[in-house]
């Protein structure tokens, strides 16, 4: 028989064991504020040097066996690079994951993509979803992620429910597209680029689009799109709900969409997320796709991304130590101060020689950080890129 310990340890294993989180290919090059860019040399310049960055996050965490490609950035050349990423794949021992069309940099889409008041810009961005479905079938990856930029900056300078319509119609081509264990995901942001209307600005509009183009379209959760106090693991709870999770771009904020470390500013918020997800059964947590979409402005490139693995790993593994037979009862019984106790007491609790246990047992460094910083990789990326990374520097003064 096991005491509550060992159930709550082996509780933990169990969803380390299942917990993987993608890693997003952005994340590892030079990016910056709409002021600026501080360039950092040890930043990946080609995509072969972020497949190398993140087989490193990987090898140590054990937990990043992913990538997700923006196929604008990673795939210039569309499905004609396919074969350029299968051997990364093949030389890094990292999956490509999710793929990400990009409806939002090309100048054409100044007034939209797929909801723009031109139907051949519309059909444009329709042929770059197509070929991105292409893509991930040829990939063999399971995600389209889509973010649709779309919107418009002043109130009357475009018809909201004419858009509707239009970003109604390409996403049910794009759904048809699809083949069987494809999905696409909906990712939702209420504002920035634009800053009157956003066309898929809430969970509501995501969820709406999702079930207007079919089985297979998912809603995603950034969890940087929100406004202010707004109760992400409800709407979570909600989506889990009617089976309409897709998966998340974690992320923190403090104001806006800050691209801050997960749980950085607020890590008892990702706790309740995680704790909302770990109440579904195993079969609806299979189905999640966990993605980071961070990207860091000052801190290291690598060191932020494995920062980031440990503190997701460290927060499901207190929800995953939540008693949530006991917790069921003091709900039910109304017992308030117990059962807000019941779920805070997980949260409180230091679980991390619990994961170092873990990781000792799965043939992993104890502590990431520290196994990155005495393996001399940064050094060695910081030489090797140096000069690339300055010339870039020198083109951005
Ligand atoms: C937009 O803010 C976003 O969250 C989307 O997911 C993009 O693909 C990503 O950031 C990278 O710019
Ligand atoms: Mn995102």
């Amino acid at each position: 028989m096991l005491n509550n310990v060992e159930r709550a340890s082996e509780r933990v294993w169990t969803a380390l064991d299942e917990f993987k989180i993608e890693l997003p290919s952005w994340g590892f090059s030079n990016t910056g504020t709409r002021f600026g860019k501080f360039v950092q040399a040890a930043a990946a310049t080609t995509v072969e040097e972020k497949f190398s960055d993140a087989a490193q996050v990987h090898a140590l965490t054990g937990a990043s066996p992913t990538v997700a490609l923006h196929v604008l950035w990673d795939l210039p050349c569309g499905a004609s690079d396919v074969p350029t990423i299968q051997a990364l794949e093949k030389r890094y021992s990292v999956k490509a994951g999710s793929i990400n069309p990009n409806l939002f940099q090309d100048q054409q889409y100044k007034y939209g993509s797929v909801a723009n008041p031109s139907a051949e810009i519309r059909q444009r961005a329709l042929a770059h979803l197509l070929d991105s479905v292409a893509i991930g079938q040829a990939l063999g990856s399971r995600d389209l992620s889509l973010w649709i930029a779309d919107g418009s900056n002043y109130p009357g300078t475009q018809s909201i429910r004419n858009r509707i319509g239009w970003m109604e119609e390409v996403l049910g081509k794009t759904h048809a597209a699809l083949c069987d264990g494809q999905r696409m995901l909906i990712e939702y942001k209420p504002f920035e680029p634009c800053f009157y209307h956003t066309d898929i600005a809430d969970w509501g509009m995501a969820l709406e689009f999702a079930r207007r183009a079919g089985p297979k379209a998912k809603v995603l959760v950034d969890t940087g799109h929100h406004y202010q106090g707004t109760n992400i693991e409800q709407i979570v709870a909600w989506l889990l709900h009617l089976g309409a999770l897709g998966g998340f771009h974690f992320n923190d904020r403090k104001y806006a969409d800050d691209d801050l470390t997960l749980g950085s500013i607020d890590p008892y918020q990702v706790f309740r997320i995680f704790h909302e997800i770990l109440n579904a059964s195993p079969e609806e947590r299979t189905n999640i796709a966990f993605m980071i979409d961070q990207s860091h402005n000052l801190k290291g490139k690598v060191e932020a991304m494995i920062q980031t693995v440990v503190t997701a790993q460290e927060l499901y593994a207190k929800a995953a130590l939540v008693d949530r037979e006991r917790l069921a009862l003091l709900q039910q019984g109304c017992m308030l101060v117990e059962a807000e106790e019941c779920l805070r007491s997980a949260f409180w609790q230091d679980v991390r020689p619990i994961v170092h246990n873990w990781r000792q047992a799965r043939g992993l460094p104890v502590d990431p950080l520290k196994a990155l910083a005495e393996s001399g990789y940064v050094e060695k990326i910081t030489k090797e890129r140096s000069g690339r990374n300055s010339a870039a520097a020198s083109s951005y003064a």
